[in-house]
């Protein structure tokens, strides 16, 4: 390493007659060095302005594409959230799997749960392509470090409440969902394809279940009527909060990983469930509901965003229970976990 010259020492004395081919190398390395950053500086320009091209143009960003950090940590914000949602989300209808009226409903049912897991891992799996893994994102939310969606911290009291669920919560789901299957990030966007088909199933046999509830006995009626009274407010808060108080929304938007804002969707899942209430005979609890000719949409009352916020910090009738539950299972399940990286270990030695 070269001494620095001071100003009280002759540098000819220091360095001896080879300064001027020292020099001469220090001048050529800080040239390298200056030419390697502005190198990089084009490409880190380059790849930005790919990444612009991409969104402008409706393309799709994948996993090796350079990404802004802040996008990067949006879509893994975003995913695990789902992917929790959906793993969270088995359980207020698991709790009605032995207790169905019939065999048929049990079988539908144990299905659909199913269809949640897969989606669960689906989701877990797109966002493993930002660079995060599955174990991480499980352990976040067991730390209570990352969320899952307000509407399964609600009890499931009835049988109807498995035919509200379908009906409202899917519903409001495929809603939400069907925008994000242009999203732009590749994996997600073809993770929603699949998961909106089955979603739309999900849909309909909830719907099924209140149709036949709601044309049944007056108690059945009744019981139909009771369950979209309780998951009417919760399912339209499901959309998050209003635009005005949406952290993300924005960016989402300008990024197009969001398409449509929260109270966009909220307005056209009210505007698709008041036809279907009528196909079922059932009432929206809503007095304020009413169809406004200016805006070609159905006025309404909001949900209490207070009472979202508060479930959504870990204040809602069921949060402590399905977190208690989750980390059970997820202990439990400890032994299954170690076997499968045992075997694949094994596997791995044998080839
Ligand atoms: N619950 O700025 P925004 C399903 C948080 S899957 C909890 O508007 P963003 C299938 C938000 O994270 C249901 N937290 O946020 C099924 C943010 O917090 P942070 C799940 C919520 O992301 C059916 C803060 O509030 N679906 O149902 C909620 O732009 C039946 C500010 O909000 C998805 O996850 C909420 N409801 O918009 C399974 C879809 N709302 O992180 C089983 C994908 C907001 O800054 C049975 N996600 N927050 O601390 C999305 O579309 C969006 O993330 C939104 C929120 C629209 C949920």
């Amino acid at each position: 390493m070269l001494a620095k010259p001071s100003e009280s020492c002759n540098t000819v004395e220091v360095y001896g007659n080879d300064i001027p081919g020292l020099l001469g190398e220090v001048e050529a390395a800080e040239t390298a060095l200056r030419e390697a950053a502005a190198r990089d500086t084009e490409a880190a320009h380059g790849e930005a302005a790919y990444f612009d091209a991409v969104i402008k143009a409706d393309q799709k960003i994948e996993p090796r594409d350079w990404m802004p950090d802040s996008y990067r940590k949006t879509l893994i914000r975003q995913i695990a959230q789902h992917a929790h949602s959906e793993i969270i989300g088995m359980q207020p209808e698991g709790n009605w799997i032995s207790r169905a009226p019939t065999l048929k409903r049990k079988a539908i049912l144990l299905a659909k749960v199913q269809d949640e897991a897969g989606h669960g891992l689906y989701l877990y799996a797109a966002a493993e392509t930002l660079g995060v893994s599955r174990d991480e994102l499980v352990e976040l939310l067991l730390a209570g470090r990352q969320k899952y969606s307000s509407i399964f911290n609600y009890p499931t009291l009835t049988w109807a409440d498995v035919g509200a669920i379908g009906w409202l919560v899917d519903g409001a789901a495929i809603v939400n969902q069907v925008p994000l299957c242009r999203c732009s990030y590749g994996p997600y966007a073809r993770a929603m394809i699949r998961i909106c088909k089955e979603e739309s199933f999900h849909q309909r046999q909830g719907f099924e279940i209140l149709h036949t509830l709601s044309h049944g006995t007056e108690a059945q009626r009744a019981m139909a009527q009771g369950a979209v009274d309780r998951w009417w407010y919760p399912s339209l808060a499901m959309f998050g909060p209003p635009d005005a108080d949406s952290t993300h929304s924005a960016q989402s938007m300008a990024w197009k990983i969001k398409r449509f804002s929260n109270d966009e969707l909220r307005q056209r899942f009210v505007d698709m469930c008041v036809q279907q209430a009528g196909v079922l005979g059932l009432t929206l609890p809503d007095p304020d509901l009413r169809w406004n000719e200016e805006r070609q949409a159905y006025d309404y009352t909001q949900p209490d965003y207070d009472e979202l916020m508060r479930v959504i910090k870990g204040d809602g009738p069921c949060n402590r229970q399905r977190m208690a539950h989750r980390r059970r299972s997820h202990d439990e399940g400890a032994w299954v976990r170690e076997a499968a990286a045992a075997y694949a270990k094994k596997r791995a030695a044998d080839a």
